[in-house]
């Protein structure tokens, strides 16, 4: 296994869906026999448990990256482990159970990198407004930033269940769109690149909200690094 590719895909992980999964398929296409699947970690926090407080509070912090996130991250790697078993045994239903599983825990995965790392404590690179590039992409599609702040939020608010809201960015025609995604893998078309995601499993929010998600939701705005979503469309533009 090639270390500083593995590495990279680490940290890149937040980026690009699934690329640790696409990752392994291609260095296994140059060994004779299939390389052991990519031992997927889980990234610490890039600020302290209570820097989002009171918007976030600290024991919903702690129980989500260090539970939640850390499960995802151990259980894709024991599906991706799973799944190669299943396919050297041909046992296909098997293989279509291990699939499903490394779909939703790769989606969780990739979800809460890319989670943490576009927010950041509020005055400190958290809250305010996009500006640049980034505001005037939003501007352009959708009419103003308080048009697309309402339409994302209504997108976060009427997740069905479990899931969250993105604003992705797709190549094909360059342009912004707000979707729902259900669980972490379901809605999501191909050709996209999630730039900025909110989490409303109430994992995310019921400690400190309990049923309202709409408080969550308007509490969330004040830490959205807008910094780092203006380079999550920079490298997803390239
Ligand atoms: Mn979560």
């Amino acid at each position: 296994m090639d270390t500083s590719r593995r590495d990279f895909l680490m940290t890149a992980g937040g980026i690009a869906i699934a690329g640790g999964v696409l990752g392994s398929t291609l260095s296994a296409q140059a060994a004779d026999a299939p390389a052991a699947a990519v031992e997927h970690k889980l990234p610490e926090l890039p600020y302290a448990y209570d820097a989002l407080e009171p918007y976030i509070d600290a024991q919903t912090m702690t129980l989500h990256h260090d539970k939640h996130h850390a499960g995802y991250v151990k259980n894709l790697n024991a599906a991706e482990a799973a799944l190669e078993k299943a396919r050297a045994a041909n046992d296909f239903a098997l293989v279509q159970h291990w699939s499903k599983q490394v779909a939703f825990n790769g989606a969780g995965v990739s979800l809460h990198n890319l989670f943490w790392t576009i927010m950041a404590p509020n005055g400190k690179g958290g809250g305010g407004q996009p500006a640049g590039k980034l505001l005037e992409k939003i501007t352009q599609d959708f009419g103003s930033f308080d048009a697309f702040k309402a339409q994302f939020s209504a997108a976060a608010a009427s997740v069905e269940a479990a899931g969250w809201a993105a604003l992705h960015y797709r190549k094909e025609d360059g342009r912004l769109l707000v979707l729902q995604i259900e669980n972490h893998q379901k809605l999501t078309p191909w050709g996209v690149t999630p730039l900025l995601v909110l989490d409303v499993w109430e994992h995310a929010y019921y400690l400190k909200y309990q049923n309202k998600r709409p408080d969550y939701i308007t509490a969330w705005w004040n830490v959205v690094n807008w910094e780092q979503v203006q380079a999550n469309l920079e490298a997803a533009a390239k």
